[in-house]
This record gives C-alpha cells, structure tokens and sequence, in this order.
C-alpha cells in the first residue's frame, strides 16, 4: 500500500493548504513569487520571512485525525506482514508528529534550513529565524530546505517513491491537488503498475477521473471511517 498526501491533511491542523497559504497577507503573491530560487535570489528577505511564518505556524499545530489514523495504518500494515510507504508533498513533519516511520519527503521540509555559504543543514527549532534575510552563524544566508519549483526533487525521495509504486497492489491519495509534477503523475504511475486507487479531497482533482474510488469529504473524517470500515478494529 502507498499513500500520498497533500496539504489538505494538514489543513484540519490549522496549516494553510499551499494554495491557501497565499491567502491574507500574501495573497498579493503566487507560487511562482516565493517558491522560487530565482524569488529566493530577488528578495531574500521576503522570502525568508514567509517561509520563517509558516516554519513557527508548523511548530504550534498538532496532528489531527487523518495523521494518527495514517500513522496506526502503517503500524498495523507492518504488523500484518504487509508493505506500507507513506510518501507526502508537505513539509510541516506533522506524520512524524503522528508517528508515522520512514516518510518520504518528496518536497523537502520547512523545519530543516540549509546556510547557502557553508552548506550547514538542520532542523531549526527556534522561536524565530529573524532578522531576515535569516542567516547562519558563517554570515551566510538561510534557505529553507523545500524544494522549489524549477528544482529537483530529492533523488533517493524520488527512488523510494517509485519502488513503492511499480509494487503497489492499493494507491491512496488524499488531499492534494494533483497539479504540481512530477508528483501528480503518481497515481498515474501506480495505476500503470495494476494497483487499485482511491482519492480522498474535498473536491474533484486532474486525477479524480483516473481513480478507481473517489470519496469526497474531510481527510480527518473520511480517512479513519474508511480505515475503520476496512480493517475493524478500536475506533479509528
Ligand atoms: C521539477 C515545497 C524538474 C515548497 C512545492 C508544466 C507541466 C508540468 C510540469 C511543469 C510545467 N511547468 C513547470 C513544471 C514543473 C513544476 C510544476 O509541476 N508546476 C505546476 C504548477 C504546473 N514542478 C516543479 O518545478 C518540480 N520540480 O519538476 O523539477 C524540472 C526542473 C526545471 C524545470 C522544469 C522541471 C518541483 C515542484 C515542487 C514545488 N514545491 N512545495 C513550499 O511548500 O513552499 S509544491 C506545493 O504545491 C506543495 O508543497 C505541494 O507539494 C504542491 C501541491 O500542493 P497540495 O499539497 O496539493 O496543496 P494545494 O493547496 O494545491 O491543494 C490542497 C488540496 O487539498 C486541494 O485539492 C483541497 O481540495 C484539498 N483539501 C483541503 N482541505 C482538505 C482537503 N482534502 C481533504 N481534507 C481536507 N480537510
């Protein structure tokens, strides 16, 4: 079994989805206008300074239903003898936070940042990265350790993730938007491999018409009545 997630898990956290995030403050300004290196290398304060926003919201929410739920399915696949890869587009840690094991972090995360100058890379758990533009102890600067658009994903995120589809019998993707690739064409991929595949979002996305299940309504609702009903159990 692989399962994907998008922002839409996290959005019952209290973590703006990606699209979301450009709302308020920042709806003034596209993905293209901040997740970029090229944004990155314009404005390296701006930049900063959102990504330094979201890193602290990250830091004050706590995993919500479909997290705990994802994270006991992993135990009981595991458990039962059965492969499980749980592989996500977000970057908040928030599985980790559940308990999830062995996530791949196909778009980096935004707890890690790494010094442009020295190449030092770690997990940043303080309070605030101000003033911005953030900078490492060398006076180098601070980037978030995510991957932009017009970047590479991580090769080993990108293996592991393909291992798991070619040998996926059971592909479940919950809420992402299935736009950005190469990561929308996974439910593709794992199709092309036999495996059945199931959609859970708040709306129809680009791969709704592909699944073979399509179940809208909330991640923390749906997922653990879905998990409930197809392995028993306590309560999910
Ligand atoms: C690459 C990290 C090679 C940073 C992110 C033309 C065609 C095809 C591809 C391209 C193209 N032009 C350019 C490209 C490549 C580009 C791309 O795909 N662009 C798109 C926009 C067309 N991709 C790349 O650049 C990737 N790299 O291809 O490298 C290359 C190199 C050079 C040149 C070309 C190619 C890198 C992409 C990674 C970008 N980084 N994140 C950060 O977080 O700031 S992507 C960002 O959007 C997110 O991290 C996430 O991964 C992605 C998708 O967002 P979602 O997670 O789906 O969130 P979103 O808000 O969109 O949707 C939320 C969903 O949840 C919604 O459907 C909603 O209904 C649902 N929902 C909400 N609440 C709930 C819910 N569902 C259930 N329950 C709820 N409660």
């Amino acid at each position: 079994m692989v399962v994907l997630t998008g922002a839409g898990v996290s959005a019952e956290s209290g973590i703006p989805t990606f699209r979301d995030a450009l709302s308020g403050l920042w709806a003034r300004f596209d993905p293209e206008d901040l997740a970029t290196p090229e944004a990155f290398e314009r404005d390296p304060r701006l930049v900063t300074e959102w990504y330094d926003q979201r890193r602290q919201n990250c830091m004050r929410v706590k995993p919500n239903r479909a997290h705990v739920a994802l994270a006991r399915l992993q135990r009981e696949m595991n458990a039962a003898g059965r492969a499980f890869r749980l592989l996500t587009q977000n970057v908040d840690r928030l599985h980790q936070a559940a308990g999830s094991c062995d996530v791949v972090e196909l778009h980096g995360s935004i707890m890690e940042w790494r010094c442009v100058s020295c190449g030092e890379s770690r997990e940043r758990r303080e309070p605030s990265l101000a003033p911005y533009p953030s900078r490492c102890g060398c006076g180098g600067l601070l980037r978030p350790d995510v991957v932009w658009f017009g970047e590479v994903l991580p090769e080993s995120a990108v293996r592991l993730a393909c291992l798991a589809l070619e040998q996926c019998d059971l592909f479940i993707s919950v809420g992402t938007s299935a736009v950005v690739y190469p990561v929308a064409g996974f439910a593709h991929l794992a199709k092309s491999a036999s495996a059945r595949t199931l959609e859970i979002n708040l709306e129809p996305t680009p791969i709704s018409a592909t699944v073979d299940w399509l179940v809208l309504g909330q991640a923390g609702c749906r997922l653990p009545t879905l998990l409930q009903a197809a392995m028993g159990g306590e309560p999910w």
